[in-house]
């Protein structure tokens, strides 16, 4: 059983770091509703379709059954053809957020993805896991996100069990296969929130929220992302085999 969010997930100003990196203790998930305004809404969208469209060098498309994902760092985005998507992972307010969850060493919005989620796509992310490796996630909703069009789906709190499960594994520097991070209690699944939300939405969560990338039955859903991490990601990091999984 899924619930709406209207209850479960606390609201909150760009602007109130304390509040947004209190609720980000509490219950690993935070939405920031009007994070765009509509105008920046629609110039971030035209800014996605060209990446799709019109993929610059430094974008990767990333392996997708149905609909897009493109991948890039956001120091090669060129911010003049990209204006918008470049500003709204680079706002200070957020940083302020990165700098405050991380401590100092943060690494902010490393990552950017632009995404085009449409009925049929399916990824492994649309399993209930959490991440690999810790970060931040800011995911912006580019189009109004309901029930049918693939709301991102989390469990409040459930980051506190997930860090206690990968505790002795980040000491050291071990992460988790994909298979392990999916190993979580049957009970979570009833426990989790469709976050629905208007375009502009921002939605910050910690990557250790058991949570599922959004599966869309009618419409289609046009999303952003950024990945934000701690020092411990410029460390070098091992599977459990014992290879490399990212060199430092
Ligand atoms: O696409 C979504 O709804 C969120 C997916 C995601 O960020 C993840 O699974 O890590």
């Amino acid at each position: 059983m899924t619930t709406q969010q209207d209850q479960t997930i606390q609201h909150a100003d760009i602007h109130d770091v304390q509040r947004i990196l209190d609720v980000l203790e509490q219950d690993g998930v935070v939405l920031v509703p009007g994070y765009l305004n509509p105008e920046e809404v629609t110039a971030a969208g035209a800014e996605c379709h060209e990446l799709f469209e019109r993929t610059p060098p430094w974008g990767h498309h990333e392996e997708y059954s149905l609909g897009q994902s493109v991948r890039m760092e956001r120091s090669d985005v060129d911010s003049s053809r990209f204006p918008i998507l470049a500003a709204a992972f680079a706002r200070p307010e957020l940083e302020a957020v990165v700098h405050g969850f991380f401590g100092d060493g943060y690494i902010f919005s490393r990552t950017v993805y632009a995404i085009l989620d449409v009925v049929g796509s399916t990824t492994r992310v649309q399993q209930l896991h959490y991440d690999k490796m810790r970060h931040l996630k800011s995911f912006v909703y580019l189009t109004d996100v309901g029930p049918a069009n693939g709301p991102f789906h989390c469990v409040p709190g459930s980051h506190l069990l997930t860090r206690d499960l990968q505790r002795d594994n980040r000491e050291r520097n071990v992460v988790p296969s994909d298979d392990d991070a999916r190993v979580l209690p049957a009970e979570l699944h009833e426990h989790r929130v469709a976050v629905v939300g208007s375009a502009g939405t921002l939605i910050l969560f910690d990557s250790d929220i058991a949570h599922h990338a959004g599966i869309v039955s009618e419409g289609q859903r046009l999303a952003a992302r950024s990945l934000s991490f701690g020092a411990y990601r410029t460390q070098t990091w091992y599977r459990t085999d014992g290879s490399v999984e990212n060199p430092a």
